[in-house]
Formats: structure tokens, C-alpha cells, sequence
């Protein structure tokens, strides 16, 4: 479902994309940017596997990232510059795709672009409240996610896991509780909890390895910029 209003398009354009926004801030710390497409990184970009039209990689699956782990920003930017972004998964498919790769090879855990919608400009919007619920939103392409506490529409099963740190079905920002820092990114993780594979917001900082998937936005602009460029 895309985002009904514009004012949230616009809003999370600032932190979560566009071409047109590169050079503002997206974190409390300075001086973080998200990258730039490299067009030479993008015509060579990992091809590991497709679906709908899109190409994906696992970072643990290509030589010289094989062990990798980064923030969810540094990923988002690892992404970006091979025109990606961090793996959105909106249909059951996609999604069953990611976690058998992730059962398949025994990978502990990823990031995803799952991203609360808790930053400046995230503020006054009922329709986000309560935030645990109804605030989570794929940052790649900027579409709202289901509501987290049922099964999104047209899956048999909701991917947030029934369990975390508290004991508690997630989303379920435990950290915050412990040290006051926001779970604010959307992790996939291997049965740390004993729960299988299975979706958690993490905080933002901690580190782990990517899946990478093709940027419609990003390629767009580097073919539009680069005539002839083979992507
Ligand atoms: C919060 O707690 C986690 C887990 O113990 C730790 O890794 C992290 O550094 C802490 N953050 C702060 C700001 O104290
Ligand atoms: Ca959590």
C-alpha cells in the first residue's frame, strides 16, 4: 500500500532517499549522508538472485564484503551505491525468499529497510499513533508497512516475531527500556530468541550483514544520467 499522504512522502523523502535530497542529514550524527549511486558500481552490481524484475545479493555471498557488518545507515549507503538499497519485503513471496536464504546459509541476522517513522517531521500525524502499530514504513521505496500487530494482507502469517528481550511479541523497543536508545530499524533474525526466523526492531546501531535490492529510483537516475550505460 503506497503512503496515502504526501505530507509523509515528503517528509520521509528527507531522512530515506531521493536522488533530489542526497546531501541532508539523515542521523544525530554529523555529518552522515546517505551515498550517491556510483554508475561503474552499478552496471557491475552482484546479480545473485531476481524476483519481479528486481536483483538481490547477500553480502556474506560476495568475496570481498563476506564479512561485513555494518549500521543500518552504512547499509542503506553499501546499497545505494551499486543503485540498491536495503531489502524491502512486501509481498509473503519476497519474503519467504529472504528467509530461506537466511535458513539456507545459517545467517544469523540482516537489516532490512524497515524503519519506524519516529525522526523530525514524524511528529503530529495521528494516523502513525500509536507508532509501534501503525508507524513502520519500508525506507527503499518509502511504502507503509501493515499494521504491525496483524497479518499483512494477502500473507498467511504475520513476520514480526511473537517474542524478544521482554518476552513480548515484537515490534516491542526493548533497548529503549534498558538504555533509552530507540529500536528503530527493522532486523530479521535467525531463532535469537528462540523464535525462528523472524522479524525485530533493532537499534539502528548495531551491526550486521545486508541483503541488497535493485533501486527503481536510483537506476532510473543513473541511466537517465549515463546514456548507454548497460545496468
Ligand atoms: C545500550 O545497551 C546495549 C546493550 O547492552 C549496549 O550495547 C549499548 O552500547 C548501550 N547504549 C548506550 C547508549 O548506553
Ligand atoms: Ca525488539
Amino acid at each position: 500500500m503506497k503512503l496515502a499522504c504526501a505530507a509523509l512522502c515528503v517528509v520521509i523523502a528527507v531522512v530515506a532517499t531521493p536522488v533530489l535530497s542526497q546531501n541532508r542529514p539523515v542521523s544525530n550524527r554529523p555529518g552522515r549522508f546517505l551515498s550517491l549511486p556510483n554508475p561503474q558500481k552499478c552496471a557491475s552490481r552482484p546479480k545473485q538472485f531476481s524476483y519481479r524484475g528486481h536483483n538481490y545479493f547477500f553480502t556474506g555471498h560476495v568475496p570481498a564484503l563476506a564479512n561485513k557488518k555494518m549500521d543500518w545507515l552504512d547499509g542503506r549507503n553499501l546499497c545505494r551505491e551499486y543503485c540498491m538499497d536495503l531489502v524491502s519485503l512486501e509481498t509473503q513471496e519476497e519474503n519467504n525468499m529472504i528467509f530461506r536464504l537466511i535458513q539456507q546459509n545459517d545467517v544469523p541476522y540482516i537489516w532490512t529497510s524497515g524503519r519506524l517513522c519516529d525522526f523530525k517531521g514524524c511528529e503530529n500525524r495521528p494516523d502513525l499513533e500509536p507508532k509501534n502499530i501503525f508507524g513502520w514504513f519500508w525506507s527503499a521505496n518509502r511504502e507503509k508497512m501493515a499494521p504491525t500487530n496483524q497479518t499483512p494482507a494477502g500473507w498467511g502469517y504475520n513476520p514480526w516475531s511473537s517474542t524478544g528481550h521482554k518476552k513480548q511479541k515484537q515490534p516491542d523497543n526493548a533497548e529503549f527500556d534498558i538504555n533509552g536508545t530507540s529500536e528503530s530499524c527493522l532486523s530479521i533474525l535467525n531463532n535469537v530468541y528462540n523464535d525462528g526466523i523472524a522479524w525485530h526492531d533493532v537499534a539502528c546501531y548495531h551491526e550486521k550483514p545486508v541483503v541488497c535490492e535493485d533501486s527503481d529510483e536510483l537506476l532510473n537516475y543513473v541511466r537517465g544520467t549515463n546514456p548507454g550505460l548497460r545496468l
